[in-house]
């Protein structure tokens, strides 16, 4: 008999620094009361965040989803743009924000990425860029998209929210396309409680991502553009600082959960894996995905949730609805009805990942995975 969880085990939990560690950085911001606005703990982390991605093409923000808005409207990007319905919100948010027209097209099923043949087909005369998205950290179809972008001239962004740590061969995730967003709020691998970078291939338009975080100001008495307050302050630079030390521990931590659901799920009639990376590419462990079959797993994907929910495991449907599904996106085309990415939105299931959480915590989720199933399985046999 599996009892539940006495604490809520949530789809993530932040990592924290020891605390005394953080203390001891805050002790420099009250020694020196400057907070934000391009402080020297803000700087020091831009220099270590450069030394990590190897570029100095690199800026900071106070959150993914302004770094995003910020992106588009610094590169002049307008008209329609195609994307994934299959992705959080903020993606087209950030779109919508800037006024550009969001193409949806379908993703492929194996990583749940852009399908750059479905890109291609949707392009007009209208279309400026394409912006996809490295959903759960898997990378998007690099090559195939980037061959997509330069034939007919569009900017290729991506959304790397999820990517920290993502590298492919040696290169860092950061390095394809024209620009990358990340973002590092507090449910990420690499967080900063809340934050956003940008890297991007041109050095010139740092200096527009500057002014346009930083309401436009050039300096105390010019404003050259309309910018906005999209700034990164010190308490969370010196949370991303912190955090970064741990990064490649957390990551081997990550991996070791990932194996052990990878392990005891694999047999679980209607429960599928997503398939394993290509070996060129090193994985942060970001998110733990599965799709759950209803007819071969004897429940649908929403009843597995609300069961889960009974023994205190709080699994997310990452990402259900589509965005186009949303009220104020439904008025939007889409590009064909895609029956991929409609099909994993309705059987998709991110399961609890995080650096603290135990091993046999993990044996017991997958325990209580598959006893709902065996479950299911004695009751269609009796009926
Ligand atoms: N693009 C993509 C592809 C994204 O996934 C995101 C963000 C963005 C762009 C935008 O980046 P940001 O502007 O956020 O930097 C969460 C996050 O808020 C969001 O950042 C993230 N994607 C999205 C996938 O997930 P919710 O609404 O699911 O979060 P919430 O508050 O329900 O948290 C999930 C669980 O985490 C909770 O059940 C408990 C745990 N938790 C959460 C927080 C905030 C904690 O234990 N401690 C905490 O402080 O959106």
């Amino acid at each position: 008999m599996i009892k539940p969880f006495e604490k809520p085990i949530y789809v993530t939990k932040p990592f924290l620094p020891p605390f005394e560690e953080y203390c001891q950085g805050l002790s420099e911001i009250w020694e020196s009361r400057w907070l934000t606005n391009d402080g020297p703990i803000l700087r020091r982390f831009t220099k270590e965040l450069c030394n990590y991605f190897e570029t100095d093409n690199l800026c900071l923000f106070n959150n993914g989803t302004l770094a995003l808005q910020i992106a588009l409207q610094g590169m002049g990007i307008s008209g329609e743009v195609i994307t994934t319905p299959y992705t959080f919100v903020a993606t087209t948010h950030a779109l919508f924000w800037n006024k550009i027209r969001p193409i949806f097209v379908d993703i492929e099923p194996d990583y749940y990425t852009l399908d750059p043949e479905k890109v291609e087909a949707a392009i007009t005369p209208w279309t400026t860029a394409i912006l996809a998205v490295h959903v759960y950290g898997h990378p998007c179809k690099l090559n195939a998209l980037a061959d997509v972008a330069r034939r007919h001239n569009l900017k290729l962004i991506y959304d790397a929210a999820h990517a920290f740590g993502v590298k492919v061969g040696n290169t860092s995730i950061a390095h394809y396309g024209d620009l990358s967003m990340f973002s590092f709020h507090a449910t990420k691998l690499f967080h900063s409680i809340e934050g956003g970078m940008l890297t991007f291939k041109e050095a010139g338009i740092k200096g527009i991502f500057d002014y346009l975080k930083n309401f436009g100001f050039k300096n105390e008495v010019e404003v050259v553009m309309p910018g906005t307050n999209a700034k990164m302050n010190e308490m969370q630079a010196l949370m991303g600082i912190q955090v970064l030390k741990y990064l490649e521990e957390m990551i081997e931590k990550r991996s070791r959960i990932t194996e052990l659901y990878r392990e005891r799920l694999k047999e679980v009639p209607g429960i599928k894996l997503v398939p394993s990376l290509s070996p060129e590419v090193k994985y942060n462990y970001g998110y733990m995905p599965i799709e759950v079959d209803e007819k071969e797993f004897g429940m649908s994907r929403d009843a597995l949730y609300e069961e889960l929910k009974k023994w205190n495991v709080h699994t997310r449907r990452y990402f259900y609805p589509l965005i186009c599904d949303y009220p104020c996106y439904r008025s939007i085309s889409v590009n064909g009805t895609l029956p991929v990415a409609r099909r994993t939105a309705e059987r998709i299931m991110t399961l609890p990942i995080y650096d603290s959480l135990g091993l046999s915590d993990v044996g017991i989720i997958c325990d209580m995975i598959k006893s709902l199933q065996q479950r299911q399985g004695r009751s269609s046999i009796h009926r």
